[in-house]
């Protein structure tokens, strides 16, 4: 077929479809994006949970009007500037010393919601200590873990919390748990602290795990009213490029594969009388 088959020369047939024009106060908003979040483009790779996350974050702090009051403390990896995309006041940590940063932010101002936004090799590796130390004092902050198994930003080295037998740059052979250790189960782990108050393990690699994500969030920011210890949402996160996966194959990853390591679900949960203002 040629192509000039396709140009239409004389005027534009009219159509006799039904009307589906309405008026714009016609139709109900089922969706916008959250006021609170920057309309500037993102830098983050298709299919990357840090998005995502960062417009649930925004969410819950546009539908609890906290924005003023809110505070977050952005790490290095490759949600380094999460500053430049949520509209809250933001304060940049050195690689891992988020829960430092913020433990001085929430002492100085008790009256702000203060969270910390993390990668695994920044929380879990560099920055183990600090956020150990901060749980286990209790601090009243909300610390939100994106646990995508590699160094992201850096180019996809193993991390503390690499799958058993998982390819990454620094492992091509796999990770070899008899050589390197067992992935760290961070959430497992803080919440055998007395300091740690809520501590969940979600994911975003489908629209239910979204929502789950979405009310663990709410909660855990809800939670800082009660000033009984820290609240951690661990979120497996999808990093497509440095998995080498498309989008569709890291969410079927997550599902197939992350979660025999790092189930989902609840793994510490306020008692009933510690949530009696609510
Ligand atoms: C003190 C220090 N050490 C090392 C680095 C290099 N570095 C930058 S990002 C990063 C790892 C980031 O991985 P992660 O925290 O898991 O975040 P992701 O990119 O996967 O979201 C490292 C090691 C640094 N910036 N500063
Ligand atoms: S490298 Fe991974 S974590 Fe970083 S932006 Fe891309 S998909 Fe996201
Ligand atoms: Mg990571």
């Amino acid at each position: 077929m040629s192509t000039d088959q396709h140009v239409l020369t004389g005027p534009l047939p009219v159509l006799n479809l039904p009307a589906c024009h309405k008026e714009e106060e016609e139709y109900e908003m089922v969706y916008h994006k959250p006021a609170t979040m920057v309309d500037a483009p993102m830098h983050y790779c298709p299919g990357c949970a840090h998005s995502l996350v960062h417009k649930l974050i925004m969410e819950v702090v546009e539908e609890l009007d906290i924005q003023e009051k809110t505070v977050g403390v952005a790490p290095v990896g490759c949600s380094v500037f999460a500053y430049d995309y949520m509209d809250i006041d933001m304060q940049e940590a050195a690689h891992g010393r988020a829960c430092a940063v913020a433990t001085g932010i929430k002492r100085l101002m008790p009256e702000k919601y203060v969270f910390t936004y993390q990668g695994d090799g920044d929380l879990a590796a560099i920055g183990i200590a600090e956020t150990l130390h901060a749980i286990n004092r209790g601090e009243n902050i909300l610390i939100v873990f994106v646990n995508n198994a590699v160094y992201g930003m850096t180019s996809g080295q193993m991390a503390p919390t690499t799958l058993p037998g998982m390819h990454t740059t620094t492992s091509p052979d796999g990770r070899d748990v008899s050589y390197y250790g067992a992935p760290i189960k961070v959430s497992e782990l803080m919440s055998n602290l007395p300091g740690s108050f809520y501590v969940t393990r979600q994911a975003v690699n489908n629209p239910n795990a979204v929502r789950r994500t979405k009310k663990a969030l709410l909660n855990a920011f809800k939670y800082q009213q009660v000033h009984k210890g820290t609240c951690l949402v661990e979120i497996i996160g999808n990093c497509p490029s440095n998995w080498k996966m498309t989008p569709v194959e890291a969410s079927k990853f997550i599902d197939e594969e992350m979660i025999k390591t790092f189930p989902l679900g609840d793994i510490k949960i306020p008692n009933a009388e510690d949530l009696k203002i609510f």
